[in-house]
């Protein structure tokens, strides 16, 4: 007989094409705004134009006359149903529909609904809103101030522009640590705010059927049921009469994570109107109301001997939260993972501090492949990390070299709780090193120097947690972080599987597959994989933070091996000997003394449908839900050279090596595939993305010439490694990639060019490092931010 061979049928290690892909590149998707229902209405947001004002009134009697206009929706009526704020998933309030002041540019003031959408949007702009305009706040500085005027006046008991203050660590030895120190790095620097910008907008369609009292809503959401629960919560409707679909998501990159008023406003007009209302999101609505990334200022200094040991670390951290505290992060922890910071580095002591600003932008902070503020956290990291390298006149490489945690220092306790539990960071950073050329490089670049060109290099290595979480530590509205699979296996032995993650692009379909192949030699192609419909799917919390294949990949292992359980007792019937004697390979139950003799997984499917034994329930179905141990740590090297042109400060980027470990790849090419995304991300970052606001608090970079994102052209290419180090408690081995290259990827860039300035005394240039400000950090010496 031939054994069945994992890759050949799609298994573990597979670069197994995407199936989603026949329809996603021919155009056959079937994104929210594709849905058309029957008697479906249209919905459309009107916006606030300015950034800080009282409302004096609002006329809607224009937008009502039109034809074709069903209804206008004020924040009003929104408040005659206790839906004109609604709590968020960090704790706070978020207006729904504004009804005392606009507290941003973009909120959201009124909506109409019209048999069209073009009425819809002639009706927003028939409405009349008399303003009255408030000095507007623009970062956290303005908001701190002690004469700043109070944006969250509608919050009884604030009396400031603070939105939470966060401690962890230890300040006394910490203190103590920096007074040993023989050097002590300083850096300030700001992660500006970023956009996820997801091809696809935000969108819903509520059909609330008053026959049945059944809600049905088709969203882009990440995390279903997550919605459904919030919206049993919010609108006290019964969970089991809520059905939330996410069907095809053109990306999510976070953007898709939180509630937004324009989902629940849809919701609240089709239950008042008994009908199916779509909302349909545009680009520039999307790229100033919706959760944006980052956005955050740094100060910390590091404790160093001058042997080139950190002896402590300790940083501030403002961030400027917008005008609503509505992160989606499901740790207790107000700013997220943030200490998480230096991780991978052997430090004995840290003290973090923290504190979020009310400001008049739009909210958000968490989001773009950044595991809940842990992007900016190994940004700073490894920004100092050069900074205290440079210092110390020891080279960047061995400076990491002399302070990562070591192999056997496993399971690794870092001062701020979190316990990493595997890794192999020197030979990362080794593979990495010797993949660039590294010491032949060193040679080039003074050579260069001598012919006036400026050549640099940077580094960044890093560990991030991915895979929240575990239920002692990480919840979400009191629901708790596991996620689950359903494995059904029909009679022939093909196999549908549905969990409670959802995919926006990252491939689950295949990949999901591929774990079901590997446990029960089913060929990936013989299993449908379903995400999204919280009426079919088992309860699980979503995808974001990488947290898929860690949490959810983890549960169709283990539904998996439920059903391998139940076809050795078929087998075993079908053999005719005692469960004891019977062995398993790859998708085959043989008879130990006899290995010729048995029988396949597809007949031991028949035969749950067909010939069970006495007594044995049949079918060859089951779930699993899956509350992680730990988190899964994986490990990045990021290497990237840069030429810097001195005369106009432009910078080309001439390499970048990529040594990846994120344990066992289930798919190598869709491990490539996130990784040259998030490759993609942090260079964009790096050199071309900011949302800024001027002094009134107007958004610029609210259309894609103000705003920029990377092009086939412009993007450098990638040079990928990897070296894997399976993680200890996760049933195949595999950690979380989906966000490792974006939150690793950018201080690679940026140590570079600087690297490049390492001569001019320039300490730090913010990102974006634009020509100009390259050029400017050039000619004056001194550090652009
Ligand atoms: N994978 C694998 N082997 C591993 C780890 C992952 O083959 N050891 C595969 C997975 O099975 C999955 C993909 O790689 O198909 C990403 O897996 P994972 O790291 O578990 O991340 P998630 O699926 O949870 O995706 C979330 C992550 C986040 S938080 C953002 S933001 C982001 C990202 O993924 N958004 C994306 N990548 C994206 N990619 C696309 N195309 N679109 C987005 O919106
Ligand atoms: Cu924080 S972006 Mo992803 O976690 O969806």
């Amino acid at each position: 007989m031939t054994r069945v061979d994992e890759i050949g049928i799609g298994g573990l290690g597979a670069s197994r094409r995407r199936v989603e892909d026949a329809r996603f590149i021919r155009g056959c998707g079937n994104y929210t705004d594709d849905i058309k229902l029957p008697g479906m209405l249209h919905m459309e947001v009107l916006r606030s134009p300015v950034a800080h004002a009282r409302i004096k009134s609002i006329d809607t009697s224009a937008a009502w006359a039109i034809p074709g206009v069903r209804l206008v929706l004020t924040g009003e009526m929104a408040a005659q149903r206790n839906l004109a704020w609604m709590p968020t998933l960090s704790y706070d309030t978020q207006a729904v529909l504004a009804t005392d002041k606009v507290r941003f540019q973009g909120q959201e003031v009124a909506c109409v609904v019209a048999d069209d959408p073009y009425t819809a949007k002639d009706g927003c702009e028939a409405i009349v809103v008399e303003y009255e305009q408030l000095p507007a706040i623009v970062n956290p500085t303005q908001a701190l101030a002690p004469d700043a005027p109070l944006i969250r006046d509608d919050k009884e008991g604030q009396t400031d522009n603070v939105c939470y203050r966060w401690e962890v660590g230890d300040k006394a030895g910490t203190d103590r640590a920096f007074a040993r120190a023989d050097k002590v790095t300083r850096l300030k620097l700001h992660y500006p705010r970023s956009h996820p910008s997801p091809i696809e907008c935000c969108g819903s369609i509520a059909n609330y059927d008053p026959a049945t009292g059944k809600l049905t809503v088709y969203m882009t959401s990440q995390a279903p049921h997550i919605i459904r629960a919030a919206v049993a919560l919010v609108a006290e409707l019964p969970e089991h009469l809520i059905r939330i679909v996410s069907p095809d998501i053109g990306g999510g990159f976070g953007n898709k994570v939180p509630v937004y008023p324009g989902y629940v406003c849809s919701i609240l007009c089709s239950i008042l109107l008994g009908k199916p209302v779509k909302w349909t999101e545009d680009k520039s609505g999307n790229l100033i109301s919706t959760g944006f990334a980052r956005d955050m200022y740094f100060d910390g200094e590091l404790a160093l001997r001058e042997d080139g040991r950190i002896l402590a670390l300790r940083f501030h951290a403002d961030t400027d939260q917008g005008a609503f505290f509505s992160d989606a992060q499901p740790s207790k922890f107000k700013i997220g993972l943030v200490h998480s910071a230096f991780a991978c580095y052997d430090i004995p002591v840290g003290h973090i501090t923290a504190r979020g600003a009310y400001t008049n932008k739009a909210p958000g902070g968490v989001a773009y492949r950044c595991s809940f503020r842990v992007t900016e956290a190994m940004f700073f990291q490894e920004r100092i990390i050069a900074a205290a390298a440079a210092d110390l006149g020891m080279d960047p490489a061995e400076f990491r070299r002399v302070n990562l945690v070591r192999d056997d220092q496993f399971p690794y306790r870092t001062p701020f709780g979190f316990l990493t539990d595997s890794g192999q960071y020197r030979r990362c950073l080794d593979l990495g090193l010797d993949a660039i050329g590294y010491e032949d490089f060193l040679k080039d670049k003074e050579e260069a120097r001598l012919r006036g060109r400026r050549l640099g290099i940077g580094i960044s290595t890093m560990t991030e947690p991915l895979g929240a979480g575990n239920s002692r530590e990480y919840d979400i509205l009191g629901i708790k972080m596991f996620d689950s699979a359903e494995l059904r296996v029909h009679p022939t032995g093909k196999a549908i599987l549905r969990t409670g993650a959802k995919s926006q692009g990252q491939g689950h379909e295949t990949t999901w597959a591929q774990i079901v192949s590997h446990e029960l030699g089913i060929p990936a192609a013989d299993v449908v994989v379903e995400e999204g419909d919280t009426d079919t799917a088992p309860f699980g919390m979503g995808t974001y933070a990488s947290r898929s294949t860690p949490v959810a990949g983890a549960a169709v292992s283990m539904v998996s091996r439920k059903i391998r359980a139940k076809a050795r007792k078929l087998a075993a019937h079908l053999l005719e000997v005692s469960e004891e004697d019977v062995e398993w390979e790859l998708g085959r139950f043989f008879v130990r003394s006899a290995p010729n003799r048995g029988v396949t997984i597809q007949e031991c499917a028949m035969a749950a449908y067909g010939n069970m034994p006495d007594g044995l329930e049949p079918g060859l179905e089951n779930n699993a839900y899956y509350d992680p141990p730990n988190l899964t740590w994986p490990f990045a090297c990021y290497l990237v050279i840069v030429e810097v042109d001195p005369e106009t400060g432009v910078w080309d980027v001439l390499r970048v090596v990529a040594v990846d470990d994120c344990g066992v790849r289930i798919n190598p090419m869709i491990v490539e595939g996130q990784i040259t995304g998030g490759l993609t991300e942090a260079y964009a970052m790096s050199n071309m993305q900011f949302m800024t606001f001027d002094a009134e608090g107007n958004c610029v970079g609210s259309n894609y010439l103000d705003y920029l994102l990377p092009t086939a052209w412009e993007t450098p290419g990638f040079e990928l490694h990897e070296v894997v180090t399976p993680c200890p408690h996760h049933p195949i081995g595999a950690k979380g990639v989906g966000e490792c290259a974006a939150v690793g990827g950018p201080a690679a860039f940026v140590n570079a060019v600087l690297d490049a300035l390492s001569d001019t005394g320039v300490r730090n240039i913010d990102m974006p490092l634009l020509p100009d400000r390259v050029w400017e950090a050039i000619t004056t010496g001194r550090d652009v931010s």
